[in-house]
């Protein structure tokens, strides 16, 4: 019979191999888009448990949210040199866009 201290070592392990698959990428609000290593991007995928940060290169503020059913949010209005973080939790699309430039968007895929 397990125990209950072997049981909780067991779950920490699994957290700890879950968070060690999980990957970090940037994306900059840069020229009113969203740039991934200095190119435009309007499609992205990436896997669940990853995190997005959200970094603001431009000399105004932005205002990235998402409305999709998958993950909403709202990480408000911020400046130049600014950074705010999503964790993608679940599998599936997530359109994410500016509140003061209807023209940014990006359509996120998680797997
Ligand atoms: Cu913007």
């Amino acid at each position: 019979m397990l125990s209950e201290k072997s049981i909780v070592s067991g779950l920490v392990m699994m957290f700890v191999s879950i968070n060690a698959s999980a990957a970090d990428y940037t994306i900059m609000q840069n020229s009113k888009s969203f740039k991934v290593a200095g190119a435009q991007v309007e499609e992205m995928t990436i896997k669940a448990g990853d995190t997005i940060h959200f970094k603001n290169e431009d000399p105004f503020f932005h205002n990235i949210f998402s409305l999709s059913d998958l993950k909403t949010f709202d990480l408000g209005s911020y400046p130049v040199g600014e950074s705010k973080s999503v964790v993608f939790d679940a599998a599936g699309e997530v359109e994410i866009e500016c509140a003061i430039h209807p023209q940014m968007y990006l359509l996120l895929t998680v797997e």
